[in-house]
């Protein structure tokens, strides 16, 4: 677990420290010419594809999070954060099993949109099976089903001054409303799907129903529940605090949380 919490650049600095260490062995003969040793020199550059490989890995925003089989499948996938959003218009809408609930697509879009739950369920869909990571330090096995997305930026016609997209939810903690946001490229990424189904099933109202961001590479805060709203944005500097999400702008939760 110690390894998914492990700040970026952290990690970094320990690849950095591999290269380093691999880099310290000729030094330590005190011979400056010694590092234009055949064998000296195999070990530098070894040294240094190492650290493209790690960087590599840690750089490559696109690679696609771990997928599992159903027997993987958690018997329990717990909740965590807000179980049932306050107030009466959220009750109204669970007693109609979410008939009436909209998504809003705005910002900097060319066609806002305003999407019902016939309108998700009605797009292309992807299923996915999952492990959810939280920072509170558990973990747990799911399946996602829902459109990516990509797809719903494509239909409202994201703009290219976009940079980032806020997801707004329905829930207040501490009176304020909780949301998150992501860059494009977590945004267009293929496991970033709108789940409204959860091991084939409706989702619970636990787990964030009508529908919850399933952000794949990104630990457990980021996938926000209860979904609102969809806002792409040139900058989120005036949203909220200004750090891009409820956690975010409270406590020292980093905005870019990657697995
Ligand atoms: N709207 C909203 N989204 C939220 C939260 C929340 O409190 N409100 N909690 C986050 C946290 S910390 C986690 S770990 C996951 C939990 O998802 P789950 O309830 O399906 O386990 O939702 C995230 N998204
Ligand atoms: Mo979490």
């Amino acid at each position: 677990m110690s390894g998914v919490l492990l700040p970026r650049r952290q990690l970094i600095a320990r690849a950095g420290g591999l290269v380093a260490a691999a880099g310290a062995l000729p030094l330590l003969s005190g011979c400056d010419a010694i590092s234009e040793a055949p064998a000296v020199r195999k070990i530098l550059s070894m040294g240094e594809e190492m650290n493209r490989a790690s960087q590599r890995a840690l750089m490559d925003r696109d690679a696609l999070a771990r997928e599992f089989t159903r027997a993987d499948l958690s018997p329990v996938f717990r909740s965590n954060g807000t179980k049932l959003p306050d107030g009466a218009a959220y009750a109204a809408h669970a007693a109609t099993r979410f008939a009436d609930w909209r998504i809003a697509v705005s910002g900097l879009v060319a066609r806002p949109l305003s999407l019902s739950m016939a309108d998700i369920r009605a797009m292309p869909q992807r299923t996915q099976i999952t492990r959810h990571d939280c920072v509170e330090g558990w973990s747990a096995i799911g399946e996602w089903t829902g459109p990516q997305l990509r797809r719903i930026l494509e239909a409202a016609g994201v703009k290219d001054r976009a940079r980032y997209i806020v997801f707004r939810c329905a829930d207040r903690i501490d009176d304020a409303l909780y949301y998150e946001s992501c860059d494009m490229v977590d945004a267009l990424h293929p496991q970033t799907i709108l789940a409204w189904a959860m091991n084939g099933a409706v989702l619970p109202i636990a787990n964030g129903a009508p529908l919850r961001l399933r952000i794949e590479r990104q630990l457990g805060y980021k996938h926000a529940k209860y979904l609102t709203g969809i806002e792409a944005v040139a900058s989120l500097d005036h949203i909220g605090a200004g750090k891009g999400g409820f956690w975010e702008d409270r406590i020292d939760y980093e905005w870019y949380a990657g697995i």
